[in-house]
């Protein structure tokens, strides 16, 4: 694989996602941002069923281990809570921005990290090339 061509997949970065947690009882993080066209993964990793209600947002009864999904369509503040734990203040909020190609801020570091591997790969295969495997 050419250092180009791995340049080019860390600039095409796949599906830009990020995730809510539910616990008992809150979200975390409580306000999350992220940009039109992302995914919003929320997961229940708490012992209690949680759900997620409000505006654009129906995810239905979650029971422990399951997820809801939404994709961000439309840029705005948009405020849900879990109706179930609504009173003891399990709210949330998500920020979606509109689609930039610059700066991207997003709930988890994981495909900025692996942007930064394959920019690292690629760096480590130029250098290979320009110098170690010239020398042979
Ligand atoms: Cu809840």
């Amino acid at each position: 694989m050419t250092p180009y061509l791995l340049v080019l997949l860390a600039l095409l970065a796949p599906a830009r996602a990020g995730t809510v947690d539910a616990v008992d009882n809150a979200f975390r993080p409580a306000t999350a941002t992220v940009a039109v066209g992302d995914t919003v993964t929320w997961r229940n990793i708490g012992k209690s069923p949680h759900e997620v209600s409000g505006g654009a947002f129906a995810s239905g009864n979650l029971d422990p281990g399951r997820s809801y999904t939404w994709t961000a369509t439309r840029a705005g503040t948009f405020a849900y809570v879990c109706r179930y734990h609504e009173s003891i203040g399990m709210k949330g909020t998500l920020v979606v921005r509109a689609a930039s190609s610059t700066a991207h801020p997003r709930t988890g570091g994981d495909d900025v990290a692996l942007g930064l591997l394959l920019l690292g790969a690629a760096a480590v295969a130029g250098a290979a090339l320009r110098y170690g495997w010239s020398a042979r």
